[in-house]
């Protein structure tokens, strides 16, 4: 009979896009993001995989309204055939907002997912861009290391966290949301409960951090 202690080195923990650029004074701040970093360090220490993805995007990323002179920070538009939301511009490769937060504890980070790194296509998910076109070997890796349980929390419920949990699930992975451990944009009233409603619909758990 497998103990607990086997069990629990089939689960990793998924840390979503801690970086300055969602945090307090970023360029793209998700309200409370900051308070979720201490959630983070206080889950780290609990598994034995832990993984952080990092947006990064070129300047000239094409979902920047900078880019776009008849668009505006929050419309929608068509980027090569796919619904995409002008954001400001964020987590430019290299830049001090791309960095992860300096409070995050990175020493047991044992792999980091870039993504969003292709002009031309936006990267919510930490396994595939927003067109399920390229993946970012992620699943592989995580298979590779005897994963089968994620624990996923981070930034933004609405984008990120939504984008990954549902390709995780789908990628036949049981996932667990750590809800005190993320945090929306909400660029629309109600659009968190509807991010948690969808996952929690397609068969992700929903917990407390306390409840680990
Ligand atoms: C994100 C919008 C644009 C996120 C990233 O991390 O949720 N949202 N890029
Ligand atoms: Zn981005």
């Amino acid at each position: 009979m497998k103990s607990d202690t086997t069990k629990k080195d089939h689960r990793a923990l998924l840390l979503v896009d801690l970086q300055n650029d969602f945090v307090q004074g970023g360029a793209l701040e998700v309200p409370g993001g900051l308070e979720v970093i201490e959630v983070a360090n206080t889950l780290i220490p609990k598994f034995s995989w832990v993984v952080a993805t990092q947006d990064w995007h070129p300047a000239d990323h094409q979902s920047f309204a900078s880019q776009h002179a008849e668009l505006a920070i929050g419309d929608q538009f068509l980027l090569d055939g796919i619904p995409q939301i002008a954001w400001p511009d964020h987590c430019i490769e290299h830049s001090r907002g791309a960095e992860f937060v300096a409070s995050l504890n990175q020493d047991q980070i044992d792999h980091v997912v870039r993504k969003g790194t292709h002009r031309l296509i936006d990267s919510y998910s930490a396994f595939y861009d927003n067109g399920h076109q390229h993946s970012t070997g992620l699943a592989d890796d995580l298979r590779r290391h005897g994963i089968e349980h994620v624990f996923a929390m981070g930034l933004a419920t609405d984008y990120c966290v939504r984008a990954t949990v549902l390709d995780a699930i789908s990628k036949g992975f049981r996932v667990t949301l750590v809800v005190d451990g993320c945090r929306g944009v909400e660029m629309q009233p109600g659009d968190i409960e509807r991010a948690l409603e969808e996952m929690r619909d397609a068969g992700a758990e929903l917990i407390r951090s306390d409840e680990l």
